[in-house]
């Protein structure tokens, strides 16, 4: 293993100055570290964004390296290609390994892109190279000088990194100091919407609501990160006698914020979007996300929703979510969460596989 530090010390020595990413807990380390310092360290939505901010810097004359995990590449994958391998801009990038070497030892929604990762980045003919848990400085600074042989070559090249390779520091952030616990406000929404299917996004908050409020009507998403407001959206269109209740994160809604526009203009009227935003990516080590800077609300009402309220205590979460079911919709309920403390409840595909949730949502609607 190498640390944070001399991970970012050796890239930084050969001029990468610059880096971006999505987190990963592989990379919790390096980005704690990297953004301690300002300008070192650009926190992006998604794995897409991450590549184009790094592919505008190269463009500016830095060097630059993004860090992701693999069930990102699919949002890389039009910019490296279109962009990054088109234009041949030299860019490196890291990404973690999620479901390899061995599928069956992570989570199911790793499964098929775990093996796929090489396989899928020699498919493009991009060269990787791999970073073992049991590699050094040593073997670290092997790999950079194979990746700077690619880039003299004009190519972009990644490095695979195994699960535990890097060292971990912890995460300067800046967390709300006023709100209601994830478990609390996850409690409180569906004990507000008994009758309602529940869409929960991937992470933590999939982990909360199993352990708070499990239900044959919730649909855990484990993985497609981002994309649990588009999938209420198509469960609130084909199910308009239904209320519909969407439990994101900001780091999620912000990896594909298009939902919102493409929620505003269908305009379910029986969609109700709840955003827990604690202003970090906390499933994977409480990065920090862009969410103190952003508004939702003002996103939401922008973009076509019918109404959208900020809550930070219960009874005001109350409130919200009898008006939000006692008027058409679509409706947002940003509620600012604390950081989460103690052990993390277990995941529902620890208990349920993927088809039963599936088998079991779908019997649920159609009752
Ligand atoms: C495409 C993709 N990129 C990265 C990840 C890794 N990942 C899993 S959960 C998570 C953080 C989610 O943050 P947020 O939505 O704010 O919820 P929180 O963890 O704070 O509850 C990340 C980055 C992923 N699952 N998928």
């Amino acid at each position: 293993m190498i640390s944070a530090e001399e991970f970012c010390d050796l890239l930084a020595d050969r001029g990468f100055t610059f880096a971006s990413g999505v987190p990963c807990s592989h990379f919790g380390g390096p980005i704690a570290h990297l953004s301690t310092q300002a300008g070192r360290y650009v926190p992006a939505p998604n794995e897409g964004n991450a590549l184009a901010v790094a592919a505008g810097a190269a463009l500016g004359g830095q060097r630059t390296y993004v860090m992701l995990q693999n069930s990102g590449l699919g949002n890389l994958i039009n910019p490296l290609t279109s962009l990054v391998m088109t234009y041949r801009l030299p860019i490196l990038s890291f990404t973690s390994l999620r479901g390899w070497p061995d599928p069956a030892t992570d989570e199911p929604q790793h499964e098929v892109m775990g093996p796929a990762t090489p396989k899928l980045l020699d498919s493009i003919d991009t060269p990787h190279h791999t970073l073992y848990a049991q590699d050094g400085v040593e073997e670290f600074s092997a790999i950079l000088e194979k990746a700077e042989k690619d880039l003299a070559e004009q190519r972009a090249p990644f490095v695979l990194v195994e699960r535990g390779a890097i060292g971990k520091a912890t995460a300067a952030n800046d967390p709300h100091t006023e709100g209601l616990p994830a478990s609390e406000a996850i409690r409180i929404v569906t004990a507000a919407a008994p009758q309602a299917a529940v869409i929960a996004t991937t992470g933590f908050t999939g982990r909360d609501t199993f352990a708070v409020a499990d239900a044959p009507g919730t649909f855990y998403m484990q993985g497609s990160m981002g994309h649990a407001s588009s999938i209420g959206l198509g469960v609130a269109l084909t199910h308009p006698e239904r209320p519909v209740v969407v439990l994101d994160g900001d780091g999620a809604l912000l990896m594909h914020l298009g939902s919102l526009s493409m929620i505003g203009s269908e305009a379910p009227a029986n969609l109700i979007h709840v955003v827990l935003d604690n202003r970090v990516h906390e499933s994977t080590g409480g990065q920090a996300t862009t969410s103190a800077t952003t508004s939702f609300p003002g996103m939401a009402t922008a973009a076509g929703y019918a109404s959208a309220v900020v809550c930070d205590r219960e009874d005001g979460l109350q409130a919200a979510m009898s008006r939000a079911q006692a008027t058409p919709g679509p409706h947002l309920v940003c509620i600012k969460t604390l950081p989460r403390t103690g052990a993390m409840p277990p995941r529902a595909t620890n208990a349920l596989s993927t088809l039963d949730i599936r088998d079991r949502f779908r019997s649920d609607l159609q009752r």
